[in-house]
């Protein structure tokens, strides 16, 4: 028998993969959160599966959530990271970029201003996942904690700066994304379930799509 598609659950520590990963259980109780979380220099990569559950979920770190001060360990898990893509691209129907709403403008801020020269990491990540063809879904997560005045803000300064690195973002639609070179986003909060039932729906219509 085929084995179950996963579903790729990609962002930096903090962002929220754990508490989206829980909203898309039918039975959260049984999943503890920190499961993925090992100081070893071997990134462990997990599956979380249940009987009920059309999928896997699979939650990976992002490729840029670690300080100056452990750079080392930082290439070492994104070089892990591009190993398990290449090796296991086929098995993901669809990916989850999970992106914090209070962190957005920083680190777009410290590439444009630092590092002109370099990608934001969120955009090489998006890029890297692409080549092997996986959807993806941006979801710009805790949109809960800004104001409506902010939220607008940093979107156009996400969607403009993305555009600089040929990447066109638009917002997702009821419809399903159909056109290639778009990457849909969604606002979402996990602590709000804000926009819940789209992202459910989002997923399944790929599922469907790559059943
Ligand atoms: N306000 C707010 N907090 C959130 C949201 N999603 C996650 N958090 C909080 O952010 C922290 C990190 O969440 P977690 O899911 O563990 O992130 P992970 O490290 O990416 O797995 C926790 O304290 C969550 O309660 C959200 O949508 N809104
Ligand atoms: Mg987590």
């Amino acid at each position: 028998m085929k084995d179950k598609p996963s579903l790729l659950i990609m962002g930096n520590s903090n962002v929220g993969k754990s508490s989206i990963t829980r909203l898309l259980l039918p039975n959260p109780r049984k999943f503890k959160g920190k499961a993925g979380k090992q100081p070893g220099s071997t990134l462990l990569i997990k599956s979380i599966e249940f009987p009920q559950m059309l999928y896997k979920i699979v939650d990976l770190p992002g490729f840029g959530y670690m300080k100056e001060s452990s750079r080392r360990r930082a290439e070492h898990i994104k070089k892990q990271i591009v190993i398990h893509i290449e090796k296991h691209h086929d098995e993901y129907f669809f990916g989850l970029v999970i992106l914090n709403f209070l962190r957005i403008e920083d680190e777009l801020k410290k590439y444009f201003m630092e590092n002109g020269t370099t990608i934001p990491l969120t955009f090489e990540l998006i890029k890297f996942l692409r080549e092997f063809e996986i959807p993806l879904l941006v979801i710009l997560n805790k949109v809960d904690k800004i104001s409506v005045f902010d939220k607008k803000r940093i979107i156009s300064l996400l969607i403009n700066s993305a555009k600089a690195y040929g990447l066109n973002l638009v917002q997702v639609t009821n419809e399903e994304v159909k056109v290639y070179n778009e990457i849909p986003y969604l606002e979402f909060s996990a602590i709000k379930k804000t926009n819940l039932d789209k992202l459910k729906r989002t997923i399944n219509a790929f599922l469907q799509k790559k059943g």
